[in-house]
């Protein structure tokens, strides 16, 4: 898949996916969308893979949608936007967030319009301190799609979700770290390295703790105390019945390293 718009490599348990049209700041096309959608066919069918970690190809992450696909001359018949968000954006963040494995992004540069929340879609977002994330929407008359008017205010709250959606304002890297927007930030030398050691770590971690762990914190947003605490309670019920839970345990009192299967 070499000249393929989405690079894939598998290393070791983790799998990387690679944005591939740097000439265009990594934005999607049609065809990209359709290679993004088979590499997570292909990675979600393999039991072996244990995170999955996104980032972009050259000095941009992504730029959203390719706007030179769009076709505005003059009397040109309308585009409707809705039939792209419900055939590729909505379900490429679905997938997302309900992925079985932890997923990280490293935004390696510029992360605009629906780019910028993908990245948001992720699990943990790893940044070079060079990366900016902009709410480009507002500028060409749309709004943020991609799940960014449901994650901007849950992540940073509604004055700075207004003013990053309103403004389209490029919040570089650190800030977005200092409001909680993402996880991290680092030098983009050591980025990828950054990012594929936290996946590792991830990758060994019990992986049906992890899935429970991660499903539980997204769904807290839409539960009252008392669903969450339920939730809270069948999912450790669910854990506590691993083979993972019992060989983590016995690892600690045995003072030993575990050995875990994912089961
Ligand atoms: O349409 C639908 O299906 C609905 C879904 C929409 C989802 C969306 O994402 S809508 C938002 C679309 N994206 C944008 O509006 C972003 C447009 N780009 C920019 O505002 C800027 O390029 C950036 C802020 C991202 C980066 O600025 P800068 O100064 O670092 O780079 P640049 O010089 O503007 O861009 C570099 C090249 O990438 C340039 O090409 P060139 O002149 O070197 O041949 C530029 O045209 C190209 N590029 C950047 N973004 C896009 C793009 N080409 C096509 N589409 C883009 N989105």
């Amino acid at each position: 898949m070499s000249q393929s718009t989405i690079l894939y490599e598998k290393r070791n348990t983790t799998a990387i996916v690679t944005f591939n049209r740097p000439d265009k700041l990594n934005a999607f096309n049609e065809k990209m969308h359709q290679a993004l959608a088979l590499t997570l066919d292909m990675i979600d069918a393999d039991d072996s893979v244990r995170c999955l970690l996104i980032t972009g190809k050259g000095r941009g992450f992504c730029a959203g949608q390719d706007l030179g696909d769009r076709n505005v001359a003059p009397g040109a018949k309308k585009t409707d936007l809705g039939a792209t968000i419900s055939t590729y954006y909505n379900p490429l963040i679905q997938r997302l967030h309900a992925s079985k494995i932890p997923t990280i992004c490293a935004v390696n540069g510029v992360a605009a319009g629906a780019g910028a929340n993908i990245a948001l879609a992720c699990d943990i977002v790893i940044a070079a301190d060079t990366a900016k994330f902009v709410e480009v929407f507002s500028n060409i008359g749309l709004l943020p799609d991609s799940g960014g008017t449901y994650h901007l205010p849950r992540h940073v709250g509604l004055a700075r979700a207004l003013g990053l959606s309103l403004l389209a304002t490029p919040l570089k890297a650190e800030k977005a770290k200092d409001w909680g927007l993402i996880w991290d930030v680092c030098a983009p030398d050591d980025l990828m390295a950054e990012a594929v050691k936290v996946a590792e770590n991830l990758a060994a971690k019990p992986a049906i703790g992890l899935a429970l762990n991660r499903a539980a914190i997204r769904a807290s947003f839409n539960n009252t105390i008392d669903a969450q605490l339920e939730l809270e309670r069948l999912s450790m019920q669910k854990a506590g019945f691993t083979d993972d839970y019992a060989e983590a345990v016995a690892a600690f009192m045995e003072k030993r390293k575990p050995r875990f299967t994912g089961k």
